[in-house]
């Protein structure tokens, strides 16, 4: 390998660091979230009951928030850092040590949010809606987490804004782009969550006021909330966009629409948290209605993605020689851990975005709002779609950074995790569906409500889903198994960080998809018009507030 090569190709040592500081952490709350999650469906299973005062609110609460808060938002900093460094050159040291005062506000944020919850300070679970009330170090730890997350975001400006000054007029590389929508969404989002935990919940909490409008607390946390599903789901979109090409040995089907989804998402995002909400009272049916189509917009970047992965699979398959209509899929290397794992979350993305598009429908929402049925769909979605793609980034990217190599044997025991995991997963998420449709609620303990027919309908689903835990376990036990072997023991060598090339690379990206201004300016035209009136209704129209509940 010539100098050059080495220097475009490789993640500088120090840059290694920083990400592989962001997967300690992301890895050690993966087990430990599993480890709640494989205990909670044994409880609700009826077979088991938790030791030593445990509450099943404290341990949902525990998985809700190491999992779906800090878990995902760790990992996707450090691969976004990664996927900057690697593709737009290595961060320069003022950008690494505001990276690095990032991390550790969110480190610092997240013990102090875990050790409350341990303490059962806090078992509000990972919405925490009001009116239940956790101790204020618990907000004063989510507060941590999503200014160091700003911190962070800041990085990735630095560095994009830092690419362009040096390249004008040349549109930025397709993954920095990719990191850097992902970021500005981030930041626009979270303002509504930081505003009602600074505002409301933590003056709350600390008894300065005595009552919260848990009303508006809510459509704050959805602003927030829905746009931090597509957080989750943009970093696995930039890797069936751009690696997964590459690993297959293809070409990314067009540069250009990969960049104006990523764009859709940014602007479409936002606008719809009302669709979490649509059973609440105090907002009028109108906006309701104007935020599920705006709903239905977010799903056309989907669409958008599915196409173009199809087209670069069969486009693929067909330069290897492939006929017949589905004749492709036998040419897609099936023994590789890089590919497969990704793959099975992309065919788990489709009936896991049909069932978003049911809960997305009004009148099929008051079906299953509020019932296990939404607890499958997020399983589908990120804990199969999103976090099979991070464990398949994982298998490329943590040997790249420790200088070591996915061996053939961990290759097959990363295949067999895959594998474990999809059986793991059908088995519960589909559980959950099904009893979500036959009413069962979620957010709750086992119980027999005193005997009631509907109740015992049930059990049987209950124990599928113990049952598909206990596989989802032991694959977290093995992909921990691979982490571990990765970062430390594996082989020395060189790993690649692959990066896909634009099938036509004559097609340059026009540069109206880097116009900021625009878009920023489209964004906030749309959550101007989505949310203005519903926020002066329930301001102008507020009840008297809710005190504080510690229902635990
Ligand atoms: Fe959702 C609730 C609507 C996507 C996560 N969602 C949730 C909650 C979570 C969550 C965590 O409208 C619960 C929050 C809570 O605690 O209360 N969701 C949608 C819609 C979409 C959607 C319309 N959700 C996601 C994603 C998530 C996620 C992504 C995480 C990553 N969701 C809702 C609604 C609720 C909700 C309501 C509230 C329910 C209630 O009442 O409480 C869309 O974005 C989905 C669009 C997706 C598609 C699929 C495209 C398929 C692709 C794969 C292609 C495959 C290939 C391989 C190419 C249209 C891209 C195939 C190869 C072969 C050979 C076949």
């Amino acid at each position: 390998m010539n100098a050059f090569t080495e220097k475009v190709n490789k993640i500088d040592r120090r840059d290694a660091k920083l990400g592989m500081a962001h997967f300690y952490v992301a890895f050690i709350g993966l087990f430990l979230g599993g480890m709640a999650g494989l205990l909670q469906t044994l409880v609700r299973s009826g077979q088991f009951t938790l030791p030593a005062g445990i509450g099943y609110y404290q341990l949902l609460t525990l998985h809700g928030v190491v999992l779906a808060l800090v878990m995902t938002t760790f990992f996707i900093m450090g691969f976004q850092f990664m996927a900057v460094s690697r593709t737009a050159g290595t961060l320069t040291n003022k950008q690494r040590k505001t990276a690095w005062v990032g991390f550790w506000l969110m480190t610092i944020g997240t013990v102090m949010a875990a050790v409350m919850i341990l303490l059962s300070e806090a078992s509000v679970l990972y919405t925490f809606y009001a009116p239940l009330q956790a101790h204020a170090l618990f907000y004063v730890g989510l507060t941590l987490v999503i200014v160091g997350s700003w911190t962070g975001g800041g990085a990735i400006i630095m560095a994009y804004v830092g690419w362009r000054k040096k390249h004008p007029g040349q549109p930025s590389p397709l993954l920095t782009f990719m990191a850097l929508v992902n970021t500005l969404m981030w930041i626009v989002a979270t303002i509504g969550v930081a505003s009602t935990v600074l505002f409301q919940l933590l003056p709350w909490s600390l008894g300065l006021v005595e009552r919260v409008d848990v009303a508006i607390s809510r459509t704050l946390f959805w602003y927030f909330g829905h746009p931090l599903v597509y957080f989750w789901l943009l970093p696995a979109y930039m890797a069936w966009y751009v690696i997964v090409p590459k690993i297959i040995g293809g070409k990314i089907f067009s540069d250009s629409l990969a960049r104006l989804s990523f764009i859709l998402f940014l602007l479409f995002s936002i606008p719809v948290g009302l669709h979490h909400q649509l059973v609440e009272p105090g907002i009028d049916p109108a906006w309701k209605f104007l935020q599920v189509i705006l709903t239905f917009m977010v799903i056309v970047p989907s669409l958008m993605t599915a196409f173009s992965l199809f087209a670069t699979f069969e486009t693929f398959g067909r330069s290897q020689g492939a006929t017949g209509l589905f004749g492709w899929l036998k040419k897609l290397p099936w023994g590789d851990a890089r590919f497969l794992i990704p793959f099975i979350g992309m065919l788990s993305f489709i009936p896991g975005g049909a069932g978003g598009i049911i809960n997305a429908s009004n009148q099929m929402n008051q079906v299953v709002h509020n019932t296990i049925w939404v607890t499958g769909h997020f399983h589908l979605t990120v804990a199969t779609a999103v976090i099979l793609t991070f464990f398949g980034i994982s298998y490329w990217l943590i040997p790249h950074l420790t200088g070591r190599i996915l061996t053939k044997a961990m290759n097959k025991l990363a295949i067999l995790q895959g594998i474990l995991w999809a059986i793991g997963m059908t088995f519960m998420s589909g559980a959950m569906h099904a009893a979500g449709l036959l009413g069962a609620p979620r957010r709750s303990a086992f119980s027999e409500y005193g005997g009631a027919a509907q109740a015992a309908e049930w059990i049987p689903y209950q124990i599928a889903q113990a049952v598909g835990g206990s596989i989802l376990f032991i694959a977290i036990i093995l992909v921990i198994y691979i982490f571990i072997n990765l970062a430390f023991f594996a082989p020395k060598g060189e790993e690649e960080f692959p990066v896909g090339e634009a099938a036509n690379t004559a097609e340059k990206a026009p540069m109206i998809l880097e116009n900021w201004k625009l878009w920023l300016g489209i964004v906030v035209l749309l959550i101007a018009f989505a949310y203005t009136i519903p926020f002066i209704d329930l301001i102008e129209n507020a009840p008297i507030g809710s005190k504080g509940y510690k229902l635990w």
